[in-house]
């Protein structure tokens, strides 16, 4: 068909790259979850099986685009980390920010029973997407930085609100009187002497957020699909050979924390190409 005199239209659709060589993040975040959650009974502040169901979703697409290095959850988003290199659909960014979105979507949709199996899906759920390019690795760390950094301000702060609801006996209003220009050292004070609540030992999976990792598997273990846990020496080597070879690699899903070196240093291959 392409000889048609209809055929002209095709021009108007306008090439949409990606800058070569650069870092591509693309955060996903669930349309009004506001609603989303209150409809379906979200567990105030925090609802483990919907982010288990989050994990999920973000891991299937971790296994499918196999381009995306990290990945890091909390609340209704993720965020993905493609390498540097990746040439997925020539870097077409309505292709991939749409195919990912839809794919993440679906999980999300497909495996919903598996996490609230007494909850039957009321309509929908739709997430938005974007994808942000980056030049540096320090860039990279930053935005990861700032995402769970964001994850820790806004758990202290809802876990001490609806402790204030659930616990004190206050409106929402008056939470949030009470909690308006507080530091984090008042807040953990608070949640101690009058709920009893030790902060440090919240789940890690809520101050941490959730952190999918893409690690290489050991070659000559592969077929036992054994990973390789880092540090191992030299690493740059074995994670060059593995792009080579084509080897083997596993997705882990971590709660810990990922501003300091610790994660970043054993892990150079997260950021390398
Ligand atoms: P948006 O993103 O502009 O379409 O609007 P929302 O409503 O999705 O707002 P957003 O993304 O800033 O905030 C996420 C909402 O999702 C927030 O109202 C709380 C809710 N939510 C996320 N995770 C949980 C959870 O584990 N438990 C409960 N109760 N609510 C949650
Ligand atoms: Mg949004
Ligand atoms: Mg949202
Ligand atoms: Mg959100
Ligand atoms: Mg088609």
């Amino acid at each position: 068909m392409a000889g048609t005199k209809f055929a002209y239209v095709r021009n108007f659709e306008l090439p949409d790259p990606l800058l070569p060589d650069t870092y591509l993040v693309c955060r996903l975040d669930g349309h009004s979850f506001h609603r989303f959650s209150d409809e379906h009974g979200f567990a105030k502040p925090n609802d483990e099986r919907a982010l288990q169901l989050m994990d999920h979703a973000a891991k299937s697409v971790m296994i499918e685009f196999k381009d995306i290095m990290l990945a890091f959850g909390e609340s209704d988003e993720f965020s993905f980390l493609f390498r540097k290199s990746t040439n997925l659909y020539n870097r077409r960014q309505s292709k991939i920010l749409t195919t990912l979105t839809s794919y993440f979507t679906s999980c999300y949709v497909l495996y919903w029973s598996q996490y609230f199996p007494d909850t039957p899906l009321r309509y929908p759920p739709s997430f938005d997407g974007r994808i942000v390019v980056y030049p540096t690795e320090r860039a990279i760390r930053d935005y990861f930085a700032w995402r769970q950094a964001d994850t820790h301000i806004n758990n202290l702060y809802n876990t001490t609100f609806w402790a204030l609801i659930q616990k004190g006996g206050q409106t929402a209003t008056e939470a949030h009187t009470t909690l308006k220009g507080t530091v984090s050292a008042t807040k953990h004070e608070m949640l101690f002497s009058r709920f009893g609540i030790n902060y440090n030992e919240i789940s890690q999976r809520f101050k941490k957020g959730s952190v999918i990792v893409r690690e290489i598997v050991a070659p000559e273990s592969s077929d036992k699909g054994e990973k390789l846990e880092p540090p191992f020496d030299p690493f740059h080597q074995q994670c060059s050979k593995a792009k080579k070879n084509k080897l083997e690699t596993t997705v882990e899903v971590l709660h810990c924390d990922i501003i300091g070196e610790e994660f970043w240093l054993p892990r150079r291959h997260l950021l390398e190409n």
